[in-house]
């Protein structure tokens, strides 16, 4: 709103003219939102506490994990409104990606919504066919969207960017509806996976938001596109200030989220937040390098997968002490810090390698 509102008013008053900037406008989302999620926590944990959105914890999980059974859940809602209050103020709302991350948020956040208060409710939530189902609807959505609907995209809409190439970019015609359906759903249920100790999830959210503000940024700027040899895409630089606006709401809920939490995310956080960054990394056309700007995400759901795959080919032999990986790691004694911190580390070094290849092409 800020920049329909004071940005036309700078041929009066000229300081009004930062307004126009992408980076003054990303920079101010993120405090924004940061400052609002610091401000409302407190008030949004109350809230949770009176209507007894808490969580109720499985018995066959890690022993010390029965301590949190009563922490209020469903604080993603904070870090939801925080960040579409900020990228309402600081975003240019004519931009059609603003609104298809809007969308994608709102898709998923439904779900898991709808997943939380049945959880609360009965116990069990929506059955895991039925969530993928609407995953995957929503996924179809902005898919359909990129490839048949965005005018300038066509071009290059089902070329894949391969990172360490410059030129090389298959084009996979159809099948990249597919891709994008799988990219979307699969980072949200990872992060889904992954949200399983207090700040696990949040602080890799963190580090991808902040890497992908600069990379959409760059791929929506002509002359550093031009220079890095990447896809330019035409009005993608807007979607920094929605990133960055993930990364401040993420980072105050984090203050809350902190190990020890007063505070869990809920499906109502981890789907919505997953499904983002899935679809900024489709959006600015970096899905592949999602392998490693999420890498902890894909680690915790590839160890699920050859978990379970281990446990069906060996007759009941498990290949970790107990999957999503972070419980591993817990079976083998870490405490819950440890093993978080050393995943936010691996998390920042794979975003640093990441960056590099924007350059080493
Ligand atoms: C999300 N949810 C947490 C919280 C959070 C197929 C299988 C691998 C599925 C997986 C699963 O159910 N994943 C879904 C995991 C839960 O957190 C809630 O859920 C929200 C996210 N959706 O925001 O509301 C628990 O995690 C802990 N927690 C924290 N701090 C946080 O900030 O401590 C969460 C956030 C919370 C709290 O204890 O209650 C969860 O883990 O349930 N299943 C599993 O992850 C289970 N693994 C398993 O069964 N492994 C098997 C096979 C199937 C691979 C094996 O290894 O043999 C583990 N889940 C639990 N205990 N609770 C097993 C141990």
């Amino acid at each position: 709103m800020f920049y329909h509102w004071l940005y036309p008013l700078s041929s009066e008053f000229s300081f009004l003219n930062v307004f126009k900037y992408i980076t003054f406008r990303s920079a101010y989302s993120g405090v924004t939102a940061l400052v609002l999620s610091l401000i409302l926590g407190n008030y949004m944990i109350r809230i949770l506490q009176k209507f007894q959105i808490e969580e109720k914890i499985r018995d066959e999980g890690p022993e010390h994990h029965a301590l949190k059974s009563g922490t209020p859940t469903m604080g993603g809602l904070l870090i939801l409104t925080t960040f579409l209050g900020s990228t309402l103020l600081w975003a240019n709302l004519e931009n059609r990606y603003i609104w298809l991350i809007i969308l994608s948020v709102i898709g998923f956040g439904l779900i898991g919504f709808r997943d939380d208060i049945l959880k609360l409710r009965k116990g069990n939530g929506i059955s895991a066919k039925e969530k993928l189902l609407l995953q995957i609807l929503v996924g179809l959505g902005i898919g359909i969207y990129l490839l048949y609907f965005d005018p300038g995209r066509a071009e290059y809409a089902t070329r894949l960017s391969v990172p360490f190439f410059k030129e090389f970019r298959p084009d996979l015609g159809f099948l990249y509806l597919l891709f994008i359906v799988f990219i979307i759903v699969g980072t949200s249920n990872a992060v889904n996976l992954t949200d399983g100790l207090d700040g696990l999830a949040i602080g890799p959210i963190i580090i991808a938001t902040l890497t992908y503000t600069g990379i959409a940024y760059i791929c929506g700027h002509v002359k550093f596109a031009e220079y890095l040899r990447i896809q330019y895409i035409q009005d993608a630089g807007e979607i920094a200030v929605v990133s960055s606006a993930v990364l401040g709401a993420s980072l105050g809920f984090l203050w809350y989220n902190s190990y020890p939490a007063q505070v869990f995310m809920g499906d109502v956080g981890s789907l919505p937040l997953g499904g983002l960054i899935g679809t900024i990394a489709v959006v600015t056309k970096h899905e592949l390098l999602l392998i490693l700007i999420g890498g902890v995400f894909v680690i915790e759901a590839l160890s699920v997968i050859i978990q379970v795959a281990y446990f069906k080919y060996t007759g009941g032999k498990r290949f970790f002490r107990m999957a999503p990986l972070h419980h591993h790691f817990e079976e083998l004694g870490w405490s819950e810090p440890k093993v978080i911190v050393r995943f936010w580390i691996v998390a920042a070094i794979l975003a640093m390698i990441s960056l590099s290849t924007l350059k080493l092409r």
